[in-house]
This record gives C-alpha cells, sequence and structure tokens, in this order.
C-alpha cells in the first residue's frame, strides 16, 4: 500500500518495545496441501510460501524496476511510506515480468479459497514495488483494508502479497506481521507482538487485509527490494486506478488473466458494464 490516508496508529512509530513472538507464522512449499496453506492463512491471518519464484524470473523483474526505483522511487517518500525507501504505484507499469508474479496461479488459488466465497472475481488493488534502502526505520504497523470504511465479520476485503526480490532477513527489513491480529477479539491495535517473515529471494508472503503488519527497518548495508500487491473483491473500489496507471498499450500486451486481475472485466451482471463487450470476454468469461 503506498497511498498516504489515514491509518490506525499511523502516527505512532514502531520501536523495539514490541513483546518477542507469541505466535510464529508457518512456512509452507508450493507442493504442500493447498487446503492446509489457505486454512493456515485463515486461521493466523498471515505465511510465507517459500521458493515460489524461480531465481531468474525475479531477477528480471528486479532489473526492469531497478532504473525506476533510481529516477523516480522517491516519489512517495513520507512519515508512513518512510523517507529511505523507494517505491513504484504500479509494478505492471514498470515490469511486464511482474505479471508472471502476479498471476502465478498458486497464488490465485490461495486468493481463490480466500475471496472467491465473497465475490464472483477480485482484482488488482495495488501492486507496489517497495525497496527500503539501509537505514530506514521500522514502519508502522497498519491493516491496510482501512481504505475501506467498514468491515464485515468473517469476510476479507483484501489479500496481499508480498513477493521477496531479495532475500529478506530480519537484519535487512522483513516484514513485520502480527500473527492472529486479523481476528475479530484481537484488541491490541499496533501495539502487537510481531514476528518477522525472513524469506529468501523468491519466495512470497500472503496476509489478509485485516493483519496488523508493517515494514521493517534496514540495519544492513544493502537495500530490501519486494514487490506488495494487494488483491480484493472485486466489488470494491481499486485503490490504486490501473486503467490510468498502465498506459493502454501496454495493458494489451498482458495475458487476458492480467487484465482481468487490473479490472478489464465485470462483476456479474451489473457492475462495471460494458455493453460493447467484442468478445464476450468482459462479461462472461471469469
Ligand atoms: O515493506 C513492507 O514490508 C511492508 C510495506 C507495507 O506494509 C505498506 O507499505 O503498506
Amino acid at each position: 500500500m503506498i497511498s498516504p490516508v489515514a491509518r490506525g496508529n499511523r502516527n505512532r512509530p514502531l520501536g523495539l518495545e514490541h513483546q518477542s513472538t507469541i505466535m510464529s507464522i508457518q512456512y509452507f512449499s508450493e507442493s504442500d496441501s493447498a487446503q492446509a496453506q489457505a486454512s493456515a492463512l485463515r486461521e493466523d491471518g498471515a505465511i510465507v510460501v517459500t521458493d515460489l519464484a524461480s531465481a531468474q524470473l525475479v531477477t528480471e523483474v528486479a532489473d526492469e524496476l531497478q532504473p525506476h526505483f533510481d529516477t523516480i522511487g522517491q516519489q512517495f517518500e513520507d512519515d508512513f511510506n518512510g523517507h529511505a525507501t523507494h517505491r513504484l504505484a504500479s509494478t505492471l507499469a514498470f515490469s511486464m515480468r511482474a505479471a508472471d508474479l502476479i498471476a502465478k496461479p498458486h497464488v490465485l488459488s490461495l486468493l481463490d479459497a480466500i475471496l472467491l466465497p465473497h465475490c464472483t472475481n477480485y482484482r488488482i488493488g495495488s501492486s507496489t514495488g517497495i525497496e527500503i534502502l539501509p537505514g530506514e526505520n521500522a514502519q508502522v504497523l497498519h491493516q491496510d483494508d482501512v481504505i475501506y470504511p467498514m468491515r464485515i465479520d468473517g469476510v476479507e476485503w483484501q489479500v496481499s502479497v508480498m513477493w521477496a526480490l531479495t532475500d529478506f532477513t530480519a537484519e535487512n527489513g522483513a516484514t513485520h506481521v502480527v500473527p492472529g491480529s486479523h481476528r475479530k477479539d484481537y484488541t491490541k491495535g499496533g501495539d502487537g507482538a510481531t514476528v518477522q517473515a525472513a524469506m529468501q529471494k523468491g519466495s512470497a508472503l500472503f496476509y489478509l487485509g485485516s493483519t496488523w503488519h508493517g515494514g521493517g527497518a534496514n540495519h544492513s548495508a544493502q537495500p530490501r527490494v519486494g514487490i506488495v500487491t494487494t488483491y480484493a473483491l472485486g466489488w470494491l473500489r481499486q485503490e490504486v486506478n490501473h486503467y490510468l496507471t498502465v498506459p493502454r498499450k501496454r495493458a494489451e500486451q498482458f495475458p487476458r488473466t492480467v487484465q482481468n486481475l487490473m479490472g478489464y472485466r465485470g462483476h456479474g451482471p451489473y457492475l462495471g458494464r460494458f455493453a460493447e463487450d467484442p468478445d464476450g470476454f468482459w462479461r462472461d468469461k471469469h
């Protein structure tokens, strides 16, 4: 998430006062039972799936993003996003190869399990490149779904997937997550005990929109680089407008699955109607 909107506790810096872990994040490999992965995500609010993308793909995405981090990455600097962190607001505008991470079948199968009970299709809310530079402080803990003004018990508005484009370590700023903080009876908010989602390059951290989390401090000498993509129920307004942030000519080059995720389709027969639908894809093919 990149937009500097109001969030719970966003003015309270994350300090070292946070408790040691009371729970941990479960780590899975792609071949583990999909049901077990989805259950753990639902139960704990976060999981890591290791080695989900090849080193080559991850390197290609990182290489496509780097020149843009270097030239325009500073544009979102603020107290929430950090002052030593580079961000890119819509990774698909800068990296064609990022689509292979964003629409990876295993990712979509986990999203299906969490989101499809509550919508007929879901779409990208935001997809942000994040390069946390050496010296950056920890980000304030927050929930991504506060961009929506209400919650319904048992319904997650969105799921976030953070891809590690470099190794994520406790030292270089691996994402802090408060396991269990998505639960209705959880009351500590930004004061919860965090665990850091350390993972190797090519792994992905999945967390629910209601799970408290935040970027870590980078005490190492190298940047920590990732892409975080939120996927939201298809009847919600997308956080970032992909029709405008990804030029039309570029959007046309992505496969249909990716165009669908960007929002180029309706939701059911009524939302986002496009009567001139030339090939029936807009409405009928999910
Ligand atoms: O960089 C990270 O690890 C998390 C970033 C994040 O949660 C955000 O910017 O909303």
